[in-house]
């Protein structure tokens, strides 16, 4: 007896419970909480993290998804459809920085939630089965590179070196994934969804300044993440006359300072980070011996992305060399910009019209798991406001109603996914095409 064609709820009344919804933030930004503020830090694969793990993956249990982790630590959540095909996924991470919001990346997996639990209430069965994913280590901060779960999970980078990678610690994610039990078993790499929806906060200034609630990212901007050692002479600050000085500190300021300069040259959208500095010994007295520094480099055009690489690589290697210093230089991350799928990015921007919400296609300057499984299945992501573009900080935030509104987009556009060629399929499987 072919399935039958189950009649197809009007779901178009559906909506989420803001409320609820921003109970789930407060309960996740709770863990790893940031005295004082809204905000929340849970570096990867600490105890934080597995602390927010726990509460996600008891949540997905509430709503008797089945729960899967792979072994990357990747967590996917799958309420049964009217059929066993791939699921639409919709998913970010859980993950943050040091000065974490409450919003990046929690957002898209909470909403998640949220989407599952107002399909269940209303009775409805999807002809495709729903899921919700959080992925390992994308912010990179402990752990590079970005995305590091959903690189895997997509097959961009095999589990052994993966699991290998040393941390700014010098911990390994092998190890700390066993340490807080989250070491799973579920097949790598993960098995492609029919299509994947990110919900997440802009982090940047471009919807609160032009007045939009949703943003329709058509793609993620290139990242070049590298971390480079150069080594001098440890010296007597007080001394050692400045002709005499093999000065790595100095190197490292220098190539910050130019950082910005090579920016601010290439113009918008090309962005340059200096992001951590370490001298060793680190003391007001001595002339560095060391200094290891990184740089954040992106562009949304991969040709002026190489270019600012090339420029940054002369201008290191020739301040080096005149300063009597060595350098080493480690690719941390290297990501090419990721285009998102034609019709879901459609799906996405129609979808919030609809529901009366002004809207507007635009490219993220973050790094995103979305722009990973895009390498798998057709992607696309929903934005919200940030207040004054801030993120990466405790003050991060985003009005109830933006919440509300991104993620009753996601809502529809995963039930639209979820539906979309059933009567076809369902018809055609008996013969009454
Ligand atoms: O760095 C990024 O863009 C992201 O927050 N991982
Ligand atoms: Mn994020
Ligand atoms: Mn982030």
């Amino acid at each position: 007896m072919s399935p039958q064609i189950v009649p197809s709820h009007d779901t178009t009344a559906l909506r989420i419970d803001i409320d609820r919804l921003l109970q789930r933030l407060a309960d996740l930004a709770a863990i790893g909480a940031i005295e004082g503020t809204e905000g929340c830090a849970r570096l990867a694969l600490t105890d934080e993290d597995k602390a927010g793990r726990d509460l996600v993956v008891a949540a997905m249990r509430d709503l008797d998804l089945e729960v899967t982790i792979d072994g990357i630590g990747n967590v996917v959540g799958v309420m049964a459809g009217q059929t066993n095909g791939p699921p639409v996924m919709c998913g970010s991470h859980i993950d943050t920085v040091r000065t974490g919001g409450r919003y990046d990346g929690n957002l898209g997996v909470l909403a998640g939630l949220e989407v599952i639990e107002v399909v269940k209430a209303a009775g409805i069965t999807p002809y495709r089965p729903l899921a919700v994913a959080f992925f390992t280590d994308e912010e990179g901060a402990r752990y590079s590179p970005d995305m590091l779960g959903s690189l895997v999970y997509v097959g961009g980078m095999p589990l052994e070196q993966a699991l290998g990678i040393v941390g700014i610690d010098d911990t390994v994610v092998g190890e700390e994934l066993e340490r807080i039990g989250y070491a799973g078993s579920s097949p790598l790499p993960g098995a492609a969804p029919h299509s994947f929806v990110e919900l997440h906060v802009e982090q940047g200034p471009v919807l609160e300044a032009e007045g939009i609630t949703i943003g329709a990212v058509d793609g993620v901007q290139g990242i070049s993440w590298q971390e480079v050692t150069v080594t001098g002479q440890s010296n007597h600050a007080g001394t050692t006359p400045m002709r005499l000085r093999k000065d790595p500190g100095f190197v490292a300021a220098a190539c910050a300072n130019f950082v910005r300069t090579l920016a601010t040259e290439l113009g918008e959208p090309q962005v340059g980070t200096v992001g951590r500095i370490e001298l060793h010994p680190n003391l007001v007295n001595v002339v560095p011996a060391s200094a290891t520094f990184t740089v954040d480099i992106r562009n949304t055009d991969e040709l002026v992305l190489q270019e600012a690489e090339k420029r940054f690589a002369e201008f290191l290697t020739e301040t080096a060399e005149t300063e009597g210093c060595t350098i080493e230089v480690k690719e941390l991350a290297r990501f090419e910009p990721v285009i998102f799928d034609e019709r879901v990015i459609e799906m996405v921007s129609s979808t919030a019209t609809a529901l009366g919400h002004s809207v507007k296609r635009m490219p993220s300057g973050a790094g995103h798991d979305a722009q990973m499984l895009a390498r798998v299945c057709p992607t696309a992501m929903v934005f919200t406001p940030s207040r004054d573009g801030i993120s990466h900080n405790p003050t991060e935030y985003t009005s109830p109603a933006d919440l509300e509104a991104g993620a009753n987009v996601m809502l529809h556009v995963m039930l639209a996914l979820a539906s979309e060629d059933a009567g076809l399929a369902l018809a055609s499987e008996d013969g009454t095409l």
